[in-house]
């Protein structure tokens, strides 16, 4: 029976493995081959005159990345990973790799972030490359915890749409029958539904489809929004239980991706504090005129170049709240006593922001306002505003994006190393 590199030690007497020939070395009298599956490496050490002729007929011909079957007696061996070797009986090449590889999966040889993606299947092997997707798993695991044990109805919203959410711009359109139709930006008009709808408390993870031309690392053309809205809830609540996601999606990947984390170095984790400083657009504004080297005023949308500066300053995890109603969509709510500005937030990251929110207009008259001001035409949001109608309660929500949220966690340079298979302007392929 095949059991887990990880678990084989130098207690276990016999054992069979199944994994990938990470690296092969022949030193004459001995070869060593290094078998990697994902939960370890372990060495199998060959002594070519004890050798069965179907053992070293096999060793011979195995190339690497070729998957084999490994049978044999386990021995301690301090000098090799995990301190234990296998000495195999048996040694089968269940398939054979063709040669050369795409891509050198034991990192020896570095390769551009381009090479990596075309052949991610090899690249997802390495082992550094899997933590990554293993802490995303767990990140992903601790939100849907998280919305469970917090009573959140995890809900699943329509891809294929017929109207754009945030006004009209960086859809992507298809050919749905012989209608209009578009991928959709974000969840937010059928999350708002739903509150129409009684669910009070509701979440989603799932895919957005921006048709944004920014060739960056931090923006993709699809990604995973981790997404709530919550009922008699206002902009000051959702910003708690952000704060509290985000605390305790931290506290689950130190608990219980220690070995991940070791394998991407990634020895400045830290578990952020909430709660996070409230910084209002205005001052977020001074602090940029103070420290960044291009001009921004107020009124302006936060540049790369400003968010980096106010995020230098900060340090640290930080809102920034009461934005002028003006740069805002039409569904986030302005302040009852200066309409200039508006219950809308940012949680940022020192490097970039993570996730937007509000609180928002739930009076039928106000939103219609709203969306002509943006000018929008309210007949293409009927299906939206109709719930308005028939008693709609106050909301807030937010929308995270989960990509950004695991790059800024395992610092990663790129966006597209917390993806499998990024989409970009470029990319469409695998
Ligand atoms: P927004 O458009 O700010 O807000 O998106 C929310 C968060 O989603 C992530 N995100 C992206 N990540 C990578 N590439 C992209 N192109 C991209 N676009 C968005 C970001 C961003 O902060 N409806 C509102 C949310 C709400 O108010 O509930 C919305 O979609 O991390």
């Amino acid at each position: 029976m095949r059991i887990p590199i990880q678990s084989v030690t130098p207690e276990t007497g016999h054992a069979e493995v199944c994994g990938w020939v990470h690296e092969v070395r022949d030193l004459g009298g001995l070869a060593f081959f290094l078998i990697r599956d994902r939960t370890g490496i372990i060495q199998v050490t060959i002594p070519k005159k004890k050798a069965s002729e179907a053992v070293l007929a096999a060793a011979k011909k195995v190339s690497r990345e070729s998957v084999v079957r490994i049978a044999g007696t386990i021995k301690a061996m301090e000098k090799a990973p995990g301190g234990r070797e296998l000495v195999p009986d048996t040694f089968e090449i269940v398939n054979l790799a063709e040669t050369p590889l795409p891509l050198d999966v034991s990192e020896k040889v570095g390769a551009e972030l381009d090479t990596r993606l075309d052949a991610r299947f090899l690249d997802v092997r390495r082992p550094r490359v899997a933590a990554v997707f293993q802490i995303r798993s767990a990140a992903m695991h601790a939100a849907h915890n998280y919305f469970h044990k917090k009573g959140f109805i995890s809900i699943t919203t329509p891809k294929i749409v017929a109207a754009a959410t945030e006004g009209g711009t960086e859809l992507f359109p298809i050919a749905y029958f012989d209608k209009e139709a578009f991928l959709n930006q974000s969840p937010q008009l059928y999350k708002q539904m739903l509150m129409a709808g009684g669910f009070e408390k509701v979440c989603e993870i799932g895919p957005i489809f921006r048709a944004e031309e920014h060739n960056t690392t931090k923006h993709l053309n699809e990604a995973t929004s981790i997404d709530i809205e919550v009922s008699y809830a206002d902009h000051h609540e959702v910003m708690r239980i952000l704060e509290d996601l985000i605390v305790k999606i931290y506290e689950y990947v130190n608990r219980s991706c220690s070995d991940q984390l070791a394998n991407l170095e990634c020895t400045d984790f830290t578990v952020p504090k909430a709660p996070f400083t409230r910084l209002p657009y205005r001052e977020a504004i001074e602090i940029a005129q103070r420290t960044c080297s291009e001009p921004i005023q107020y009124g302006d949308d936060i540049s790369a170049a400003a968010e980096h500066a106010i995020g230098d300053e900060m340090g640290s995890h930080y809102f920034i709240t009461d934005w002028p109603t003006e740069i805002r969509p039409y569904y986030a709510m302005p302040y009852e006593d200066d309409p200039s500005i508006c219950k809308a937030f940012d949680l940022m990251h020192p490097r970039m922001e993570l996730s937007s929110g509000a609180e928002r207009v739930h009076q039928y008259d106000l939103l219609v306002q709203q969306i002509k001001k943006k000018g929008l035409n309210p007949e293409s949001f009927e299906f939206y505003l109709r719930p308005f109608r028939y008693g709609m309660p106050p909301h807030a929500g937010w929308g995270l994006g989960a990509e950004r949220l695991i790059m800024t966690m395992l610092g990663l340079s790129n966006v597209r190393e917390a993806v499998l298979f990024p989409r970009d302007m470029h990319r469409l392929v695998p």
